[in-house]
């Protein structure tokens, strides 16, 4: 089976990391695949981003990284994916996911979404919450692979606190 695991990865987190190690002993090829959305101002280009995933995951054969746009369905019945992979950290999430699977489902019978739940010491990650604390200043070095954190202080203009 083919899984999508579709989001912004602005940047990949070792949460994100997390989940992809696991999904990729479930299932024969996972294709992480990044929005390219005009609507948002991103850290990093797509290309970085594709980038930054296929630096932090080339020790996983069956995994790749690629862009695309449109309705997420869409690109996953073309790349002839049967599921979508979406992570579950909190009860948060939760609510805001079931409301995209449905979402997703109408859209196309063809395509299931799976949950993983998030590795314990990962459920309070967040690529928003590495770009927050980077900002100010913070070490992020425990919160993603040594490359991106570089890269981060480097958009930050800081060095490695
Ligand atoms: N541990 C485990 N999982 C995590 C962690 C963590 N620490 N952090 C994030 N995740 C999971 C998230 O829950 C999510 O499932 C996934 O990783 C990606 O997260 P993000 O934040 O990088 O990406 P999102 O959630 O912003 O991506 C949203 C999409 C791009 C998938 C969505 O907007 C989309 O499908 N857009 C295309 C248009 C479309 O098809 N719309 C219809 C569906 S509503």
């Amino acid at each position: 089976m083919i899984a999508v695991y579709p989001g912004s990865f602005d940047p990949i987190t070792l949460g994100h990391l997390d989940l992809i190690g696991r999904a990729s002993r479930l299932f024969e090829r996972v294709i992480v695949a990044v929005l390219r959305n005009p609507n948002k101002m991103p850290l990093f280009s797509v290309q970085q981003r594709l980038e930054q995933i296929r630096l932090s995951t080339q020790h996983l054969p069956n995994v790749e990284a690629d862009s695309f746009d449109g309705l997420t369905v869409n690109y996953a019945q073309m790349r002839q994916a049967q599921v979508l992979l979406r992570g579950l950290r909190a009860v948060s999430d939760f609510e805001i996911e079931l409301q995209m699977a449905h979402t997703n489902k109408t859209l196309s019978t063809q395509v299931e979404t799976v949950f993983l739940a998030t590795s314990n010491e990962y459920s309070f990650l967040s690529s928003s919450v590495v770009k927050e604390i980077a900002r100010f200043g913070g070490s992020v070095d425990h919160l993603v692979p040594p490359h991106i954190a570089l890269d981060i202080y480097q958009c930050y203009n800081h060095n490695s606190p």
